[in-house]
């Protein structure tokens, strides 16, 4: 599978802004920072397109991005977990996520992102079991592998499955934007997942 072309599609907080349903789509959750929109980036291949910080908490909204002209969408989801956003807001995120989880017959799976420095939080494996419930399970993107050294890869991916509860036959990708690396390895998931 070849990403050629991305655009970003529509930014959505409530059902009735989400596109209509069309083309397959594969959704990025995970912990507020933890790498989604900057995957993304490296997907499509752009710095921009996706806005990225270094403070968690920047992508707010469900933003759906059409691949090589609709032939399916990527969404980026909000993050959860981040302390320092006030409860109420972060409640409503969590509903946003959900509302958008649990209604979309197009969502095909959703690839769980996980930092690979660390054990998966409580809310982590939550939202693992809730996508299992679903049937959305089975891809888990282990980010910022560049911040280990190579040598402590296969345990901290371990660790990750073990938290996490994975299936022998989930998949976990480790991936890194500066390295640019584990790309074609999660684009061949997102093209089986389709
Ligand atoms: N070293 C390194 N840093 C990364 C990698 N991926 C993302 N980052 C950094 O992590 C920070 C957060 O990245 P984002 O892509 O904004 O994270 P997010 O999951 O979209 O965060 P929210 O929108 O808050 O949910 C940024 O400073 C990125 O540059 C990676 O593979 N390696
Ligand atoms: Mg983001």
């Amino acid at each position: 599978m070849e990403i050629k072309k991305t655009e970003l599609l529509t930014v959505a907080v409530m059902k009735a802004q989400y596109p209509e349903e069309g083309p397959p789509e594969i959704a990025f959750a995970g912990r507020s920072n933890v790498g989604k929109s900057s995957l993304l980036n490296l997907l499509a291949g752009k710095r921009h397109l996706a806005k990225v910080s270094g403070s968690p908490g920047k992508t707010r909204t469900i933003n759906f991005y059409a691949i090589n002209g609709d032939a399916f969408r990527i969404v980026d989801l909000p993050g959860y977990g981040y302390a320092k956003v006030a409860r109420s807001v972060s409640a409503q995120w969590g509903d946003m996520i959900e509302a958008y989880l649990k209604n979309r017959t197009v969502l095909k799976k959703v690839a769980l992102l996980a930092d690979i420095r660390h054990e998966p939080s409580t809310q982590d494996r939550q939202m693992y079991d809730w996508l299992k419930y679903y049937g959305l399970d089975g891809l888990v993107v282990a980010t910022k592998a560049d911040k280990i050294p190579r040598g402590s890869r296969k345990k901290n991916l371990k660790v990750i499955r073990d938290k996490l509860a994975m299936a022998d036959a989930d998949v976990i990708i480790p991936v890194s934007v500066p390295q640019r690396t584990g790309v074609d390895a999660l684009l061949d998931e997102i093209g089986s997942a389709l």
